[in-house]
């Protein structure tokens, strides 16, 4: 396992400093956010963010995200410049040894959440998704932008796009994928970079948008779409987490196994009665999840991919990137690395005897 954590540049206020700080810190996540989607990003942007992250000694191999062009997503007949420059981005980040690609295939909107600073009991705040907030909301009255999304959409920009995915259902999403996949997973594995799709969050239709990165079932469709170990996942557990439809602890064992997980966010989530959920902290009491067979099942498959921290709360008075703060992640990423210690420890020893 090789521990990570996603930096948003020199804007950030989390330095990578700070980041280096954290023990067992392995490798930064992050991309080049000053271009538009769609585009290609400049080998010298590229080499410069490298040169950033490797300054503090930390490794350059996660990009998180290179944005899929809506175009691409709805299949139109533009969608071949757009992967054309998807081609050369793979290609650009391979030279400078970049390793895995995360990326998602959610129409319109990437996690989406109706709340960025819930106060918890404990006095941290957090992000949650409330259904009766959700019933409330309406994308195309007022401007819905989400820190952390790679675009942002103005009202009349937002409706052009829905009208568009009026024709859009699931099954044309899933033709739309494959195309996509189809043409560039052989430019992935000739530059041995591998591709890792996050999952949709929450993993449902959402806005009367079609989502189709949601559980088991359509796991396993999206990995023999292409059938090669470079179309692998990333394997968000707070995404797959939200729905109590999908049993995580079960999908990150069979797709380690299988091994076409190439990189892990690990966050806990608490669901509520009547489908909403609040993210917690890491530490498995604290929400719905397992943490520690999560981390079990990783290690009897011998991931050694990478992970990150996902989601924070804001703690202790810290301001910021919703979600993106330095101290609940470390806190989280100590988390990890003290179950995966043990773990390491306790299989030594039972060999051992
Ligand atoms: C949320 C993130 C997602 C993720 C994208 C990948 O915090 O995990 O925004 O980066 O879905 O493309």
């Amino acid at each position: 396992m090789k521990l990570s954590f996603r930096w948003y540049g020199v804007e950030d206020t989390v330095k990578l400093q700070y980041i280096r700080q954290i023990p067992n810190m392995y490798s930064i996540v992050t991309a080049i956010y000053d271009v538009p989607v769609g585009e290609v990003w400049s080998t010298n942007s590229i080499l410069k963010l490298k040169e950033e992250v490797e300054s503090v000694g930390l490794k350059f191999d996660v990009i998180e995200s290179v944005p899929v062009h809506e175009d691409i997503k709805l299949g139109l007949p533009s969608r071949e410049i757009y992967i054309k420059n998807y081609k050369e981005n793979i290609r650009n980040l391979s030279k400078a040894g970049v390793k895995v690609i995360c990326y998602n295939f959610m129409p319109v909107f990437d996690w989406t959440r109706t709340q960025l600073d819930k106060v918890l009991e404990d006095g941290s705040t957090a992000l949650v998704y409330y259904k009766e907030q959700l019933a409330k909301m309406d994308p195309l009255k007022g401007e819905l932008t989400l820190p952390g999304w790679d675009s942002s959409y103005t009202k009349d920009q937002l409706a052009e796009i829905f009208a568009k995915y009026e024709k859009v259902d699931e099954e044309v999403l899933w033709s739309n994928l494959k195309y996509f996949l189809q043409e560039i997973i052989p430019v992935a594995e000739e530059c041995d970079i591998k591709m890792a799709i996050h999952p949709d969050d929450p993993p449902y239709n959402i806005f009367g948008l079609p989502r189709i990165i949601t559980n088991e079932k359509n796991l396993d469709r999206f990995l023999k779409l292409v059938d090669n170990k470079y179309n692998g996942l990333t394997l968000c557990t707070g995404s797959l987490g939200s729905a109590s439809f999908n049993d995580v602890v079960h999908m990150v064992d069979k797709y380690s196994s299988q091994e076409r997980i190439h990189f892990m966010h690990v966050r806990n989530v608490k669901l509520l009665e009547d489908g909403s959920f609040e993210e917690s902290a890491h530490y498995s009491p604290s929400g719905s999840l397992d943490i520690v067979e999560i981390m079990r099942v990783l290690h009897k498959n011998h991931y050694d991919g990478y992970l990150r921290p996902d989601h924070g709360r804001m703690i202790w008075g810290e301001t910021g990137r919703p979600g993106y703060g330095l101290f609940d992640r470390a806190l989280g990423a100590m988390y990890i690395t003290g179950i995966w210690e043990t773990l390491e420890k306790t299989t030594k020893g039972e060999e051992a005897r």
